[in-house]
C-alpha cells in the first residue's frame, strides 16, 4: 500500500530479490510526483540508490554538500561534515527521486495500480492476507503472502494494528514551517539553519535556479494570507546579515505550511502486515530525516523477506520492527534535538533560553559536539 518513496523503493528492492509484488497507490502518478517535500538525502541513501542503478540522474543533477551553516541570532558558523566524519549529504529533491523510481518501475512494466480508492486490508492474522480496492468504480482484490504498509502518515494500514496492541509516542510542536519555492539562485551554496528570536529559518535549494526557504510560523498560519514580500522580509530578518543582503527574491511558485510533529507507532508489524516510512513514524523536518528513514525501513524489510524466501526462516522478518525501530528512535532523537535547539518556543522561560544559547555556543566551539551532529546529519549506518 502506497506508491510514495517507501513503497516504490521497496517494490524496486523486492523485484531485484526476485520477489513478486504489486504497488497500490491511491493518487495519480502526476499528483505524487508533484508533491514538494524533502530536499536532502544522507550519504547512505544516495549510495543505496546508486547501487540499484537509480543514481544516474541524481549524480548528474544533484549536489553533494560537505557541510552546513548554523546561525544563532544572525551570527553564523559552519559544521564541516567532510572534515569531521568524511561524509556528505546530497541535495536532490524528493520529486526527482520519485520520478526516477516511477520511471524504473513503469519502464520495466512492473504492476503499479494508481488511483485506487477505498483500500482495505484483510486476513492479516489468519494467514491469508489480501487487499481490496475500488478503481474507476470497479472493485478488485489482490492475495499476497505479506502486506507492506507504505501509505504515509494519513494512510490506512497503521490502523489495522489493533488499538490494544498499538503504542503511540507523540510530540506535537506548537508551530509549523511555511515553505516557499522560487525560481531564484540560492542565497548560499550550502544550507543555512538559523535560530533567531523571531523564529527559525532555513535556506535550502533544489538547483542553481531553484531555491527552497522555510520560516517558523504558528501552526494555524494560512499560507495564502502571506504575500511573497511579507515572507521575504521575515526571512531576511532571521538569517545572517550577509545572506540577507545578497538574497535574491522572486515570485513564489509554491507556498505551504507544514505542522511539526514527532511520532512513533509500535510495533511496526502485525500478523502479515509490515509498516514502513511515514506510515509508522514522523519526524519534524529540521533533521532532514523522514525520507531517509523510509528508505532504511524498506532496506531492512527487503533483507528480511529475502531471507524468508531463500531459506524459509522468518527470524529476520519476526525481528523487522525491532531492527528498524532502533534506527528510527535515533533519528527521532536527532530531529527533536535540532528542533529544540533552533526554534522559538512561546512558553520558554529565561532558563530555557539560556539552555538553547548554551547548546548553540557549545556546538559552535566543540569539535566533539560537531562530530556528533555530522555523524547523525549525514546518516547513521543501516
Ligand atoms: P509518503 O511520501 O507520504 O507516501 C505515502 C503514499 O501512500 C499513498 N497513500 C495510499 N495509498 C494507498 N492506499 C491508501 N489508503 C493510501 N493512503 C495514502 C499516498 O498518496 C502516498 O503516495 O510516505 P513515505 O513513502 O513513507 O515517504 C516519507 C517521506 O515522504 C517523508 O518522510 C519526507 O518527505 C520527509 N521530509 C524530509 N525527509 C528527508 O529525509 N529529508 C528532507 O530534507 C525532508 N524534508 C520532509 C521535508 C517533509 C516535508 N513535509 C511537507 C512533510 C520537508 C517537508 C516540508
Ligand atoms: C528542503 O530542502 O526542503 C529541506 C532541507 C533540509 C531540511 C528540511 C527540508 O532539514
Amino acid at each position: 500500500m502506497g506508491g510514495g518513496p517507501a513503497g516504490m523503493l521497496l517494490s524496486h528492492l523486492l523485484w531485484r530479490a526476485e520477489i513478486d509484488n504489486v504497488v497500490v497507490e491511491q493518487r495519480s502518478r502526476d499528483y505524487v510526483e508533484a508533491r514538494i517535500r524533502a530536499g536532502v538525502i544522507e550519504q547512505g541513501t544516495s549510495d543505496l540508490l546508486r547501487s540499484l542503478g537509480l543514481g544516474t540522474r541524481m549524480d548528474r543533477e544533484g549536489f553533494v554538500h560537505g557541510g552546513v551553516t548554523i546561525s544563532n541570532a544572525r551570527s553564523p558558523f559552519r559544521v564541516d561534515f567532510m572534515a569531521l566524519v568524511n561524509r556528505a549529504v546530497m541535495v536532490y529533491g524528493q520529486t526527482e527521486i520519485q520520478k526516477d523510481l516511477y520511471d524504473a518501475g513503469v519502464g520495466a512494466g512492473r504492476p503499479i495500480v494508481f488511483e485506487a480508492e477505498n483500500v482495505q486490508l484483510h486476513g492479516l492474522t489468519e494467514g491469508n492476507p489480501s487487499i481490496s480496492y475500488v478503481r474507476h468504480g470497479e472493485t478488485a482484490s489482490i492475495d499476497a503472502d505479506y502486506l507492506a504498509g507504505c501509505d504515509g502518515f494519513h494512510g490506512v494500514s497503521r490502523h489495522a494494528v489493533p488499538h490494544d496492541v498499538r503504542q503511540e509516542f507523540e510530540r506535537l510542536y506548537p508551530f509549523g514551517w511555511m515553505g516557499v519555492l522560487s525560481e531564484t539562485p540560492p542565497v548560499s551554496h550550502e544550507l543555512i539553519y538559523a535560530r533567531h528570536p523571531r523564529g527559525f529559518a532555513l535556506c535550502s535549494m533544489r538547483n542553481p535556479m531553484l531555491s527552497r526557504y522555510y520560516i517558523q510560523c504558528t501552526a494555524d498560519t494560512d499560507a495564502a494570507s502571506w504575500t511573497d514580500d511579507q515572507f521575504w522580509d521575515e526571512l531576511r530578518r532571521r538569517i545572517p546579515e550577509e545572506a540577507a543582503t545578497s538574497l535574491v527574491t522572486g515570485p513564489s511558485i509554491e507556498k505551504s505550511v507544514t505542522p511539526l510533529r514527532s511520532y512513533v507507532a509500535e510495533p511496526m508489524q502485525w500478523g502479515n502486515l509490515f509498516l514502513a516510512g511515514d506510515a509508522a513514524h514522523i519526524v519534524p523536518p529540521t533533521g532532514a530525516k523522514g525520507l531517509n528513514l523510509a528508505f532504511s525501513d524498506v532496506y531492512y524489510l527487503t533483507e528480511a523477506l529475502a531471507e524468508r524466501y531463500s531459506t524459509g526462516s522468518t527470524t529476520a522478518l519476526d525481528g523487522y520492527g525491532a531492527t528498524a525501530l532502533r534506527r528510527v528512535w535515533k533519528a527521532v532523537r536527532f530531529s527533536w534535538w535540532m528542533t529544540a535547539m533552533l526554534h522559538t518556543f512561546d512558553d520558554a522561560g529565561e532558563f530555557e533560553h539560556r539552555m538553547q544559547e548554551t547548546e548553540l555556543d557549545y556546538l559552535a566551539g566543540s569539535e566533539a559536539a560537531q562530530t556528533a551532529m555530522a555523524e547523525n546529519y549525514t546518516g547513521l549506518p543501516f
